[in-house]
């Protein structure tokens, strides 16, 4: 790497750290709804198990489970600051005013669906079927209070 290009790096690095890992707000915006987006998908397909939609079938449990455990951390990296317009999005404001609060329940949400995981492997059904309403209750109540009207 030529000099310049390091300091470039270094000043990217200094002055957007929010942004380090995305190159624009859109780019964070589109990167969080993808995230949010599978993850739904997955842990639909464990709700519809749990909720007798679909035949319970404890290895694709266990995959779902895993699917979302993995994707539960990555929607979180991408509310920087300065992200909250760039592209259509239904953040509310509250993201950034009351960030300690968003915060703590993505954290619950990440905990809840590391207990998801651990009851989609250990293959019992209501076990498995009460971790889910836990997850679900965690998502609702994260959307309460921080997913509003879009906006573009
Ligand atoms: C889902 C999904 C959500 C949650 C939520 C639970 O399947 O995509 O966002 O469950 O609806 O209240």
């Amino acid at each position: 790497m030529k000099p310049r290009h390091a300091t470039a790096v270094l000043l990217g690095c200094l002055c957007l750290p929010a942004l380090a890992q995305f190159q624009t707000p859109e780019a964070a915006i589109k990167y969080r709804q993808g995230a949010f987006s599978v993850m739904g998908a997955h842990f639909s397909r464990l709700a519809m198990m749990t909720q007798g939609i679909q035949p319970f079938d404890a290895k694709s449990a266990t995959e779902n489970a895993e699917l979302v455990g993995n994707l539960a951390r990555l929607p979180f990296t991408a509310f920087g600051p300065g992200t909250d317009k760039g592209a259509p999005n239904r953040s509310r404001d509250e993201v950034w005013k009351e960030a300690a609060k968003f915060k703590a329940a993505a954290e619950k949400m990440v905990a809840d669906v590391g207990k998801l995981e651990a009851a989609a492997k250990g293959g019992d059904f209501e076990t498995l079927k009460a971790a889910v309403g836990v997850v679900g209750k965690s998502c609702k109540s994260c959307h309460d209070d921080f997913r509003g009207a879009r906006r573009e």
